[in-house]
């Protein structure tokens, strides 16, 4: 039974004939969840409108970056106003420099930040600096984790986790691959042996501090300051991928919340207010490094620094100085964890939730979920089951069970309520 409305069909089916899958990426073609997806309209605060006019209570926020929801009054103003001078220059502006200042201003290893254009961008050109920084070629990742469609991470774990890599997608060269070690994630164990196996050859270790690419998994006690430990002990460069956690948990995001300071910061999505905007940087004496300066590690690009995209985030960080959006946020999120978890227990259900800070996922499995093969205990059948549930029910999740819940600031209560009432009636159905 198709759940999707006509006019979202007819336009999906045409989007096909011109783009692979009929999307721009592939996450959105619901491929884990089957199905055509509604075909969006337009979006204004925590709500989005599919071309048949049904209204969702969005919990993708475009998979991250809308903190103030969709068309936030500001952030729009900042766009029209930049556009009316110009729209883009390939040359210096004075918003590049305003956003680059409120980045250093607000996360704390950063001294030096370049603009791109993505967060795939970003971790590219970060883990190109940790190489040219330190003369190494091998870079340790973490089973689970996504930091975009670069060529060093698309790599799964070796035949044995501690091997080399091999590719995790056609077009990526062995050569390439054998350079990525992929472990598991929170376990510090199989980082030291990846260390000693290979003294001196370890460009950078690359992180999400909270894995959100396979729901939400959060970091071990302890296992972030080790992992600083064991970078400062080797000379590797430690690289927090903040894509998701920066500015959405807290100002500083999660090295502040932590307390754990990376050597280098990957960063995307709320940076840039919902436009095309990615960011990396960190200690000056590795970013003077990166060309025109000192060892000139290459990175450039047409659109880095687009003043439309600079005028966004700018002002979607600047409202972030706000100590009460990420009192808001904590109450948004808390409210749909407990919410969740209280609907769980009314339905005798003991499903797996975790959150951190405005990060959640409720996982089908009741085993704990703290790295990549538990993720992957849970049920995504039943997941997908819910999944329609909840849109049929008017709520927009991510469409697959590795995903996190993004909660805005702007969530109301009332739609934190009919959210929970929809999430009883889907799990009933799907119980
Ligand atoms: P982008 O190139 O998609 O801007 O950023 C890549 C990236 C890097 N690092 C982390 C931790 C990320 O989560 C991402 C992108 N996130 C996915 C979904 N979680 C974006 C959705 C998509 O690929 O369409």
């Amino acid at each position: 039974m198709e759940l999707t409305g006509p006019k979202s069909i007819e336009a999906f089916t045409e989007a096909q004939q011109y783009i692979p899958g009929g999307v721009n990426s592939p996450a959105r073609a619901f491929g884990a969840v089957g199905g055509n997806p509604p075909v969006i309209s337009h979006g204004r605060g925590a709500q989005l409108f599919d071309l048949d006019g049904r209204e969702y209570i969005d919990y993708v926020c475009s998979w991250g970056p809308l903190i103030f929801g969709h068309a936030h009054p500001r952030v729009v103003q900042a766009v029209q106003e930049a556009c009316t001078r110009g729209t883009s220059f390939g040359a210096p502006t004075l918003a590049e420099t305003a956003l680059a200042r409120q980045i250093v201003q607000m996360v704390p290893s950063i001294e030096m930040v370049r603009m791109v254009n993505s967060g795939t961008e970003a971790t590219m050109s970060a883990v190109r600096v940790a190489r040219g920084h330190t003369g190494r070629d091998k870079i340790i990742k973490f089973e689970g984790c996504w930091h975009g469609h670069g060529d060093s991470f698309l790599i799964k774990a070796g035949s044995s986790a501690l091997t080399l890599g091999v590719p995790d997608s056609p077009g990526i060269p062995r050569d390439i691959a054998a350079l990525s070690i992929t472990v598991a994630y929170n376990d510090i164990g199989a980082v030291q042996q990846v260390l000693r196996q290979n003294p001196g050859q370890i460009a950078a270790i690359i992180v999400e501090p909270v894995a959100g690419n396979m729901g939400t998994v959060p970091p071990r006690a302890g296992f972030l300051e080790q992992l600083r430990q064991l970078a400062d002990q080797d000379g590797c460069v430690l690289i927090f991928d903040e894509v998701i956690t920066g500015f959405r948990l807290g100002p500083g995001g999660a090295q502040e919340y932590f307390g754990v300071m990376p050597d280098l910061t990957c960063l995307g999505k709320i940076v840039g207010g919902g436009l095309p905007v990615g960011a990396y940087g960190g200690k000056r004496r590795i970013m003077e490094n990166v060309s025109p300066l000192g060892k000139k590690i290459s990175q450039a690009g047409t659109l880095s620094g687009n003043p439309l995209a600079m005028n966004a985030g700018l002002v979607q960080l600047q409202m972030l100085t706000d100590p009460e959006v990420y009192t808001r946020l904590e109450q948004v999120s808390q409210q749909l964890e407990e919410g969740m978890a209280a609907n769980l227990k009314k339905l005798g259900l003991k499903y797996t939730l975790n959150r951190v800070g405005a990060m959640l996922c409720m996982f089908f499995t009741e085993s704990q979920v703290v790295d990549y093969p538990t993720a992957c205990s849970a049920d995504t059948g039943r997941f997908r089951r819910f999944f329609w549930e909840m849109l049929k029910g008017g709520v927009y999740l991510a469409p697959s069970q590795f995903e996190c819940l993004f909660p805005s600031a702007v969530h109301s209560d009332a739609d934190l309520e009919q959210t929970l009432r929809v999430h009883y009636q889907a799990l009933k159905a799907v119980r």
